[in-house]
């Protein structure tokens, strides 16, 4: 009899330690208003109760540009995926909705280095230009000028996937920004050294998110850059009912992982 007490009274204490902890589990998920876990489906994505993820967009390898009608990134804007940044607009408009003087760009993109060691970058630029690589400023040359070379210092690069993050403004005049890197000698950087751009439409079916700040990972590695949000009515407010493009970059096959660390929200899918 004894002995049996001995055996059962652990089983016992693994019972308790389990049924705390879904209580525990209900009680933050009561406190969020909704569940943060959820499953796999056989196309690659996560659904989660509230936020719905309705689409995959296809995957474009490029930069991801925004295109501002002022100087100072505000204003009127529209996206573009270019496959490079190599660009003369001289003293035109390159878009009907972005005038031919102050307008600003900003371009985001994942460059994929083959072989680990020291490169440098530069940008041909009229007017202003910084550049970062993996969250560093390398190029800063935010003033107005003419066409004019700049060269970044010596960067070492691991093989593997580094974000890259390029803003550029334009004041009057003449308009120019091309983007090289010396891989086997300079040359503008194309999209086949970058990664996919891909996107996923989701729909928020609960309460309103107004801080549109979002944390992303590839592969549980937090990135820094290229992940850009638009809602439908582009008030930076994610309203019930409403539907979100979010676009990455990421290759086929890697975990993406999105977090809105206030309001609970976590989500993640394969890219497809
Ligand atoms: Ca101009
Ligand atoms: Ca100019
Ligand atoms: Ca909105």
């Amino acid at each position: 009899m004894i002995r049996n007490k001995r055996c059962v009274t652990p089983l016992v204490g693994i019972a308790l330690i389990i049924i705390t902890t879904i209580v525990i589990a209900f009680v933050i998920q009561a406190y969020l208003g909704f569940s943060i876990s959820s499953k796999l489906n056989k196309t690659g994505r996560r659904d989660i109760p509230n936020f719905i993820v309705e689409s995959f967009g296809e995957g474009t390898a490029g930069f991801d540009g925004t295109y501002y009608d002022n100087i100072d990134f505000t204003g009127t804007s529209i996206n573009k995926i270019d496959p490079s940044i190599n660009f003369n607009w001289g003293s035109g408009a390159l878009d009907p909705q972005i005038g031919p003087d102050t307008f600003s760009i900003v371009w985001n993109a994942s460059l994929n280095v083959l072989t680990e060691g020291d490169y440098t970058f530069r940008v041909l630029t009229d007017d202003g230009t910084r550049l970062y690589v993996d969250g560093n400023r390398i190029i800063d040359v935010w003033y107005n000028q003419g066409a004019t070379y700049h060269s970044s210092s010596s960067v070492h690069l691991s093989s593997g996937f580094h974000p890259l993050k390029l803003e550029f403004y334009e004041n009057y005049g003449l308009a120019v920004i091309r983007l090289e890197w010396d891989e086997g000698g300079y040359h503008v950087i194309t999209s086949s050294e970058l990664a996919s751009i891909n996107c996923i439409y989701v729909r928020n079916t609960g309460e309103t998110i107004h801080d549109t700040s979002f944390d992303w990972y590839i592969n549980d590695e937090l990135q820094s850059t290229s992940l850009t949000l638009e809602d439908e009515n582009g008030d930076g407010i994610w309203e019930n009912s409403e539907l979100w493009k979010i676009s990455y970059s990421a290759n086929s096959g890697d975990t993406i992982k999105i977090v809105h660390t206030s309001s609970g929200i976590s989500f993640g899918f394969e890219a497809p």
